[in-house]
């Protein structure tokens, strides 16, 4: 059983502690990391930001918030993988959230979904310049880069480390996807990504189009 009002209480308050006990809680009474996450973790980060664009929140509660749901997602980590176990070698996808931002919990929680989808993910976290990019490249060989932006002013960070990369030969062979709050499909198509998703969920059947893996 899900207390979705205490955990949506204990997420805004950035209480972490309690965060935990629910969440332990809920797993050990068998409820599903994807119903915790929809239900309970996701929906109280939406009245987060919500409040913090009407200023009811200041930036240091917000961060606690995002904390609180940190420790949520870690705990939910080991289910949501389990959930996505596959055999065989898995497609390898770079994530990371583009120079000059700083948020990261969409793209973790991207991370957290494409490995429960039987995915690979080597996740280069925030602020990644283009050069950091380009080494993980050479490094991991990856199927699908993905690039997160949270801000207005960081989408075009996107166009520019897409467009080096490209230069520098690295995207032969290789698909791109972006994604965060601000990115539509129309500006992907713009800059000449292969993919777009709007949300987690999305950004595994996203991948999975791209590399021509069917549906389950
Ligand atoms: Co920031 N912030 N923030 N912030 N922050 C926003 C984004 C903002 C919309 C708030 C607002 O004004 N209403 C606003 C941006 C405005 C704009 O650009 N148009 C904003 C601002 C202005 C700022 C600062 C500039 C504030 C300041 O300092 N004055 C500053 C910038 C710092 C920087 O990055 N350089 C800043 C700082 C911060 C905190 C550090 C306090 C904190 C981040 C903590 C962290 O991430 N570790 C923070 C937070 C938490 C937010 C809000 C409240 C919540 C973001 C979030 O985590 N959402 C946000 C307001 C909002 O979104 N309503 C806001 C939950 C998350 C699950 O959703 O990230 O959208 P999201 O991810 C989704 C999808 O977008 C998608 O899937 C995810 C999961 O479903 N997705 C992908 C994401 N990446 C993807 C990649 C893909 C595919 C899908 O493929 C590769």
């Amino acid at each position: 059983m899900l207390d979705t009002e205490g955990l949506g209480q204990a997420v805004l308050e950035g209480d972490r502690a309690r965060v935990e006990a629910l969440l332990t809680t809920a797993l050990a009474a068998g409820v599903g990391p994807v119903e915790i996450l929809n239900q309970g973790l996701l929906p109280a980060m939406d009245v987060v930001g919500k409040r913090f664009g009407t200023k009811q929140m200041y930036i240091s509660e917000v961060l606690l918030s995002a904390r609180a749901m940190h420790v949520g997602l870690e705990l939910l980590k080991p289910a949501l993988a389990r959930e996505g176990t596959q055999p065989g070698p898995k497609p390898v996808v770079i994530l990371g959230t583009v120079k000059g931002d700083l948020h990261d919990i969409g793209k973790n929680l991207v991370t957290m979904m494409l490995e429960a989808g039987g995915l690979e993910v080597v996740d280069l976290g925030t602020n990644v310049s283009t050069d950091k990019f380009a080494q993980a490249i050479r490094d991991h060989r990856p199927a699908v880069v993905g690039l997160s932006a949270l801000l207005t002013t960081t989408m075009r960070q996107m166009r520019d480390t897409l467009q080096e990369l490209r230069r520098r030969g690295l995207l032969d062979g290789v698909k791109t996807m972006i994604g965060g709050a601000p990115v539509t499909k129309e500006f992907a198509a713009t800059i000449g990504a292969d993919g777009y998703a709007s949300d987690a969920p999305g950004a595994v059947g996203e991948v999975k189009r791209l590399l021509g893996i069917p549906p389950p």
